[in-house]
């Protein structure tokens, strides 16, 4: 269909997920612009979503079920066939090893997390806890400390960096990786402001550095000391909002205490930051009318990651930066995307892994620890698992041990658009549906005041021998028999009658059957689904979320110009969703209203947390790190730049620039090493080497290399084989190189030496 109309849709290549018009041709994308309607990204985009077709249309789409031959080709099966299969194999494995050799990785990757609703039913299926997602591999210390903050891991903050005087951005470089609304006029904005600060803290002269009135170019891996001795200022210099602390917080003088002692000079040294750069940026945060903190990997997936995430939140709670315009704040959750796992010593329902004994965190697993939990002579160990857009091979670290767990694994199903390095090593190949033939929508909109939701309709009609994930999993359930085969007749009829009598019925029938409770999403998808337009019946647990969202927060959704109460509001709300292609508002806060957030009893937010005050004195007597004569460099592993996008691309035509994910070195560091900008060099750590093309680039520190994320998948070479473009970067990294509480990698720290080629 060729057509000169502008659809709506949204870019699925970051968690902005900026809403787009795009012109169709023959199956392609052939024009791209920001849509001005979107109610968040009002026409911004950046030079990555012009590339999508990319993604639609290349040599590694899949077009029918596959399944693994004895010789490890692979055969294409009917959906019946591959269906009928991977139910009986997950049901034997089930009966015969129990729920704990069960696993899902995945659900839902950049822009898709419809299919997520749908994948938590299997989860539900096998009876297992065990779901891994690369989200345990970056934000469970942030949940972790949410939860002991605020009372729930559940309890998670946005910033309000388009208002606040002072803005820190730590570990994070949004000119490239976006992550904060129109990211790249924002940052312009606050720098053009001679009212506002902005503070970038990264051991690299970044783009968003280079915008910065001041950048605190610290040593990679350093950010607990250079926290702590900015918080040390601040309570040395009664700098400490006491009013704050008064209504809302409790611990604080424990916390004070504990700050207090740290030794400012010799934290600042250790970073690599003079004194008094430490001193004035305190000052600047503590004295600022407002100010917001915004962090991501560089903190996260750094040495500390869970400590890192404990200080960053006392940087703006100390002072008392705290839902306030211009300051951190609570959001909702229209559609949460983190729950809450209690500690295990708690005694509640929560599960601690097999083998390697790490707890859940936010209802996840962290994938650092999955091989181990698989290739092991353990009896309880994992035999079966499905992964669902995710492509782990590449992307969790250690892609050797990687493939040897998972070729360990009595049943491996992957469900994806492409045939991925992960792909090839299942037993079933799925093929879903891309992001532009299905329904879908993203739960990543977490903003304050304002909440947004978008639900995409496709663009293409399905690729051939694919289906939408909904579809997949209802059928796998069907199989299972977990779900009714004729569905649900009598509530579909309902459904078709009467929209005001529909809740009820629906309530009724789950009363009467309470074991379809968990599977509530199939059960709306097959009744009320049917009826909806244009086969819209996988966005039901929408309206169900529509109708939660709408008695829980009823006047931040009236204040969007919805009327009604109760049942009435959330249909309004859901109708809303189904009738605004480029996004709706669905709700507006007020802070006020914010701090019912808390779920302490108390309603306070308890500051003093004994496990990181423990890791906060800890620091005082931490060695500098090991291995630093072997390898004397330390490897970013993986930061965003203008042209990677995770694994979402497979064509390595998409990008403009940096074909093959250069190494970027200091100069002089390269010199001494004898390579010259372009050269090819071996990059080894103690797990694996790597070859690199060298890119000389004076915004890193001497001593610290970089190589991006989101490289190393191969594509056929036109020539019959196929080739690999960039560095397949975590061959280098080492699962056990991580978080001790939450099993986070410390990507951004890795030690490696560099030799020429
Ligand atoms: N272009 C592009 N954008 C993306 C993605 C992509 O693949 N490509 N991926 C998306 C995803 S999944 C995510 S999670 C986000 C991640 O977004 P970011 O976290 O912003 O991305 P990174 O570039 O990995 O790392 C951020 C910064 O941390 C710095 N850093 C490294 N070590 C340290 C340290 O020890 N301390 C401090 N303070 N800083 C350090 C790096 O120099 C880098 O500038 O990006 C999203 N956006
Ligand atoms: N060393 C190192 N490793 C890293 C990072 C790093 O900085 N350094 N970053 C980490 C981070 S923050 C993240 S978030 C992860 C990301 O890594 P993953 O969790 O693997 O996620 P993506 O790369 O987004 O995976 C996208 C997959 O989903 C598939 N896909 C796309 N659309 C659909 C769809 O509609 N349905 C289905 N079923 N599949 C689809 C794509 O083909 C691709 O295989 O990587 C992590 N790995
Ligand atoms: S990559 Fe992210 S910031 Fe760029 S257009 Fe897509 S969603 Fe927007
Ligand atoms: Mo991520």
């Amino acid at each position: 269909m060729s057509s000169s109309k502008w659809l709506p849709t949204a870019c699925i290549l970051c968690s902005r997920n900026c809403g787009i018009e795009v012109q169709v041709d023959g199956g392609h994308i052939t024009r791209v612009r920001g849509d001005r309607a979107h109610p968040l990204s009002e026409g911004y985009l950046c030079q990555k979503a012009a590339r999508l077709d990319y993604y639609q249309n290349h040599a590694d789409r899949l077009a029918s079920p596959l399944r693994r031959r004895v010789d490890g080709s692979y055969e294409e099966v009917s959906w019946e066939v591959a269906i009928a299969e991977v139910a009986e194999r997950l049901r034997d494995i089930r009966a015969r090893h129990g729920a704990r050799a069960c696993a899902l990785y995945g659900g839902g990757g950049q822009g898709n997390h419809l299919g997520g609703i749908y994948a938590r039913g299997l989860v539900q299926a096998l009876g297992t806890r065990f779901h891994y997602t690369a989200m345990a591999q970056e934000k469970t210390g942030d949940f972790w400390v949410n939860g002991r903050l605020f009372g729930r891991q559940s309890c998670h903050l946005t910033e309000g960096v388009e208002h606040a005087e002072v803005v820190v951005v730590i570990g994070t470089n949004p000119w490239q990786a976006h992550g904060i609304r129109n990211a790249r006029e924002t940052l312009r904005a606050i720098s053009r402001d001679p009212a506002r600060t902005l503070v970038v803290i990264d051991p690299r002269r970044t783009e968003t550095a280079a915008l910065a009135n001041l950048h605190l170019q610290l040593r990679p891996g350093t950010d607990a000391f250079l926290l702590a001795a900015m918080l040390s200022v601040m309570v040395r210099e009664g700098l400490e909002d006491r009013s704050f602390h008064q209504a809302r917080t409790c611990g604080f003088e424990s916390v004070r205490a504990a700050l207090a002692e740290v030794p400012v000079e010799q934290f600042a040294s250790r970073a690599g930051i003079a004194t008094e750069e430490v001193v004035k940026v305190a000052r600047l945060i503590a004295r600022a009318k407002s100010a917001s903190v915004r962090v991501d990997l560089g903190l996260q997936q750094s040495l500390h990651s869970t400590l890192n995430s404990y200080l960053e939140k006392l940087l703006f709670l100390v002072p008392g930066h705290f839902n306030r315009r211009g300051c951190n704040t609570f959001h909702t959750f229209f559609v949460p995307l983190v729950g809450h796992s209690d500690d295990p010593a708690a005694g509640k329902e929560s599960w601690t892994t097999t083998v390697t004994g790490v707890r859940e965190i936010g209802k996840l697993f962290p994938p650092n620890v999955l091989p181990a939990e698989i290739a092991t002579e353990h009896s309880g160990r994992l035999r079966a698992l499905v992964v669902d857009s995710a492509n782990v091979v590449l992307t969790g670290a250690d892609t050797q041990a990687y493939r040897a767990a998972l070729s360990k694994l009595e049943l491996l199903v992957v469900i994806d658009v492409a045939l991925t390095e992960t792909a090839r090593m299942a037993h079933y190949v799925l093929p879903a549906s891309s992001q532009f033939e299905k329904w879908e929508t993203s739960f990543f909109q977490l903003e304050f005041p304002t909440q947004v939701a978008q639900l995409r309709r496709p663009l293409f009609g399905a690729h051939p021998g694919t289906l939408p994930e909904p579809e997949i999993y209802r059928r796998l359930l069907v199989a299972m028999g977990k779900l009714p085969r004729g569905g649900f007749p009598l509530l579909r009829g309902v459904a078709r009658l009467s929209r005001r009598l529909f809740p009820a019925a629906l309530a009724a029938t789950l009363k009467l059957r309470p074991r379809l409770g968990p599977y509530a999403a199939f059960v709306l998808y097959d009744t009320l689904g049917r009826v909806l337009p244009e086969g819209a019946a996988a966005t039901t647990p929408l309206w169900a979320a529509a109708q939660q969202y709408a008695s829980r927060h009823a006047e931040a959704v009236r204040r969007t110009g919805l009327s009604g109460n109760g049942a009435q509001l959330g249909e309004a709300l859901f109708a809303r969703l189904l009738g605004s292609p480029s996004g709706a508002r669905i709700s507006t806060h007020e802070h006020g209203e914010m701090w019912r957030v808390i779920r302490h009893a108390d309603g306070r937010i308890h500051l003093d947390v004994p496990e990181m005050l423990d890791a906060l004195r800890a620091l005082r007597s931490e060695p500098e790190p090991a291995n630093a004569a072997a390898f004397p460099l330390t490897l970013i592993a993986g930061d965003r730049r203008s042209y990677n996008a995770n694994q979402i691309f497979r064509d390595p035509r998409w990008r403009k620039t940096d074909g093959d994910g250069a190494l970027r070195i200091h100069p002089e560091d390269a010199r001494q090493l004898g390579l010259a900008e372009g050269a090819t060099a071996v990059c080894e750590s103690s797990r694996g080497q790597i070859p690199v093309r060298v890119a000389l680039d004076d915004t890193l520190l001497r001593g610290v290399v970089s190589l991006p994320h989101g490289y190393g998948n191969d594509y056929p070479d036109g020539n019959a084989g196929r080739r690999a473009a960039g560095p397949m970067l975590n061959l280098l990294t080492d699962a056990a190189h991580c978080d001790p509480l939450t099993a986070t990698p410390y990507h951004k720290n890795v030690r490696v030496r560099l030799r020429p080629r």
